[in-house]
């Protein structure tokens, strides 16, 4: 219902006389991912509206300019930063998406699969500890596959901003839940970390779906938000950040 409001919307731009209407072209701009917003003319950082075959989604736009691995109008598809939001959700909600996109959220692994399927993308990872330091990784290459094939991640090309390789572990992987155990584990690992959902192999080295501690993890702990291959442990950091760029 709401694509078909914004297809009228669309008709009527191009053909005002027609529809009766004097709404301006620009409304009819149907954004894919933050490129799209970006070209429209908006170069802010910020929350923008953007639009899926179910219709439109509200995301975090990241637009950097700087070096290589920063440039570029990035989508972020999860955001990890205070612990506002509860991660611990079942399958229709990693389906759907869920959080505020002005703090933490998750976009909804259907529309990750959209997106991808249509372009392609590279992944970057922003991570950052309780003490301030960040380092990134990114990969050059980033897709989902569909619902029936069990949202199978797909990611290549690791690029080492300081960060180390915690996402190749996870490569070829299908999506769990607590609810969907798609693991590689004889265990749920969903259930197991009791925290999150991810694509669990058996069952990870990266959680960044993990339970926020707020600096109470002393790294012995098997449930935060965790990316191991930073400092050769699971101690759970402040903030982790996932967004995609298009690349064609
Ligand atoms: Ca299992």
């Amino acid at each position: 219902m709401i694509t078909n409001m914004i297809v009228l919307l669309c008709l009527s731009a191009l053909f005002p006389m027609l529809m009766g209407t004097d709404v301006v072209k620009s409304d009819c701009f149907l954004a894919k991912d933050c490129s799209d917003i970006y070209s429209s003319g908006k170069n802010g950082s910020g929350v923008y509206t953007i639009t899926s075959m179910d219709g439109v989604v509200q995301v975090y736009c990241e637009m950097v300019s700087g070096g290589i691995n920063d440039r570029g109008h990035w989508t972020v598809f999860l955001r990890r930063m205070d612990g506002e939001v509860n991660f611990f959700r079942p399958w229709e909600s990693y389906k759907k998406g869920f959080g505020n996109k002005g703090g933490e959220y998750w976009l909804g692994l259907e529309f990750l699969h959209q997106l991808t399927s249509r372009y392609q993308y590279k992944l970057r990872v922003d991570l950052e500890d309780f003490q301030g330091k960040k380092v990134y990784a990114v990969y050059k290459s980033f897709s989902v596959d569909s619902e029936a094939d069990g949202y199978k991640l797909h990611v290549s090309g690791f690029v080492d901003g300081g960060a180390g390789d915690s996402l190749s572990y996870h490569n070829g992987v299908k999506f769990s839940t607590f609810d969907k155990d798609q693991d590689s584990s004889s265990d749920n690992c969903a259930m197991k970390t009791g925290v999150g959902a991810f694509w669990y192999n058996s069952c990870y080295r990266a959680n960044p779906t993990g339970l926020y501690l707020w600096r109470k993890d002393d790294g012995s702990g098997y449930v935060g938000l965790n990316w191991y291959h930073w400092r050769k442990n699971y101690k759970s950091l402040k903030s982790i950040i996932m967004k995609i760029r298009r690349v064609m």
